[in-house]
Formats: C-alpha cells, sequence, structure tokens
C-alpha cells in the first residue's frame, strides 16, 4: 500500500510573508486583501504575518528571495498583476517575475506562491481579483498553506 501524504488546510502557528507589487495597485490590493482574508479564516494569526510592498512585479523575486533566507516564514506569497493591453515589456516583466519567484523556492527551500495575474487587459485582471473568475490572492493563500504543510510533513515523516 503506496503511503499518502497528506494534509489539513490549517494556518495555525504558520508564519506568512506576502510581497505584493505597487503597480497596478488598483488590482493588486484587491489581491492582497484576498491574500490577508483566507490567511485569517486558516487559522494564520496576524502577529504572524509580514507584508512587504515593492514597486512592481519585476521586484518581487529579490524581495521574496530576502524574505526566504530569513528562516522566520513557513511560505512567501508573491502578489502582482502584470497587463499585456498596458506595457510593451509585459513578457520580460511577467518571464522574470515567473521564472524568479519559481527559483527562489527551489533555491531557500521555503515555498514561495506564484501569485501574479497576467491578463491581456484589465477587465480580465478584475475579474480575477475578486470579480467573476475569483480571486487569485486567496487563492495563492491557499496554496501557500497546503504547501507549506506538505514542507513541514515530508520533513517530519
Ligand atoms: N510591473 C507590474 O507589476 N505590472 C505591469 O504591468 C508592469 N508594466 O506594465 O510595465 C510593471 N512594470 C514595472 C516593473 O515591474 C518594474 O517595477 C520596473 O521595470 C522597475 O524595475
Amino acid at each position: 500500500m503506496p503511503k499518502e501524504i497528506r494534509v489539513e488546510m490549517d494556518g495555525q502557528g504558520l508564519r506568512m510573508a506576502v510581497v505584493v507589487a505597487r503597480f497596478n495597485e488598483f488590482i493588486t490590493r484587491q489581491l492582497l486583501t484576498g491574500a490577508l482574508e483566507t490567511l485569517t479564516r486558516a487559522g494564520v494569526r496576524d502577529q504572524d504575518i509580514s507584508v512587504a510592498w515593492v514597486p512592481g512585479s519585476f521586484e518581487l523575486p529579490l524581495v521574496a528571495k530576502t524574505l526566504a533566507q530569513t528562516g522566520q516564514y513557513d511560505a512567501v506569497i508573491c502578489l502582482g498583476a502584470v497587463i499585456r493591453g498596458e506595457t510593451s515589456h509585459y513578457d520580460m516583466v511577467a518571464g522574470h517575475a515567473s521564472s524568479g519567484i519559481g527559483a527562489v523556492g527551489l533555491e531557500t527551500g521555503v515555498p514561495t506562491i506564484f501569485g501574479v495575474l497576467t491578463t491581456e487587459n484589465m477587465d480580465q485582471a478584475i475579474n480575477r481579483a475578486g470579480g467573476k473568475v475569483g480571486n487569485m490572492g486567496s487563492h495563492a493563500a491557499m496554496t501557500a498553506i497546503e504547501t507549506a504543510r506538505l514542507v513541514q510533513a515530508i520533513k517530519t515523516s
């Protein structure tokens, strides 16, 4: 019989860092609200959550890495919005954010979650920041809790 590693979606005792981009703040503030509500609902205490604002999504990986390297967090959640209609360097900003955030997790061993919206236009971003299609920030928070718990469970099994 294979051994399954399953975890509860329980945030009690977890320490979380959130890095959020100020660019397109109208959207990213909604992502942050969704993430914080979800963390709180799952039992993460206010005093165990740190929020760092960065200028844009391009800066997310560096600040996420700095937070991860402190050893003070069980996961780092990165939130941003890169909207194609508004920028000619969409691909560079989105590509750097996604590969950089992925690298932070692999290099530090701290779950580092990609909660960056990459959309064609503002409408799609609104729909994914608490609109018709849900809230990417909330989804990122759930992912952070599950991945942090999985890493803990594997290390202690
Ligand atoms: N940053 C974003 O988070 N989203 C964008 O859509 C965006 N656009 O359109 O350019 C953006 N640019 C800023 C970038 O992230 C950096 O802050 C800037 O290039 C300085 O390094």
